[in-house]
């Protein structure tokens, strides 16, 4: 009898784990470029801080900033996409060749070939900051996906259906993972858990999510 000693692991690189209809969890997809987007992320956020938006409803708990060209923004009024950082005057930060690249070639790896994302936001959670279930909607064309890319500290991800009331199913996203949104699950209600206080190696005590979309 011979022991399989690669029987535990994954096949081939990337994985693809479906995860609903249109929805794929690549883990570790974004270990490799890990350091590239450290840094480009350093660079945008010198010119475009992280900022707590306000919405209809009140101030969010996650802070937030953008690259590409355009942005989401969101004040008492309502959101929208803008070329402009409100904060600044200024458009915001250039999309990084690095975070474009990555992108692409997670949507292809899911099946979404061609994509060309024209705006990043980035999300920052602190311990206990979360995001409460809801749709993205403000984009123009819902043929796109949205690929997600965290990095830091772990998140218990809420994914639910077409409906508010419909029942939700809890993911747990690392430092690396990306999930690619597109098909009947671009439009499904989703969120984010308080975030768990911990320490990330490279990262410290957050998470960060970096959403691409095609929002115009
Ligand atoms: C499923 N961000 O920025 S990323 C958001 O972790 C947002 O910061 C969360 O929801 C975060 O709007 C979740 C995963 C995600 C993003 C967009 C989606 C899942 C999605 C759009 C449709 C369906
Ligand atoms: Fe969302």
């Amino acid at each position: 009898m011979t022991i399989d000693l690669f029987a535990s692991l994954p096949d081939a690189w990337p994985s693809r784990e479906p995860i609903a209809e249109g929805a794929v969890l690549l883990r570790g997809f974004a270990g490799p470029a890990e350091a590239e987007l450290i840094a480009a992320l350093r660079e945008i956020t010198d010119q475009a801080p992280f900022r707590h938006m306000s919405t209809p409803g009140g101030q969010m708990s996650v802070a937030m900033t953008n690259c590409g060209s355009a942005g989401w923004v969101s004040d008492r009024s309502g959101y929208r996409y803008d070329g402009t950082d409100p904060q600044s005057g200024k458009p915001w930060p250039a999309m990084p060749s690095a975070f474009q690249k990555l992108a692409r070639e997670a949507a292809a790896t899911a099946g979404f070939a061609g994509f060309a994302p024209d705006a990043c936001l980035i999300n920052r959670y602190q311990p206990g900051a979360r995001m409460s279930l809801h749709q993205d909607r403000d984009e123009n064309d819902f043929g796109a996906p949205i690929v997600s890319v965290s990095l830091g500290l772990p998140a218990t991800f809420l994914f639910g259906g077409l409906k508010r009331s419909d029942k939700t199913q809890r993911y747990r996203l690392e430092h690396g993972d990306i999930v690619v949104w597109g098909g009947p699950a671009r439009l499904a209600f989703h969120g984010v858990a308080p975030l768990a206080d911990g320490d990330h190696a490279l990262m410290g005590r957050q998470r960060i999510n970096l959403t691409f979309r095609k929002a115009r």
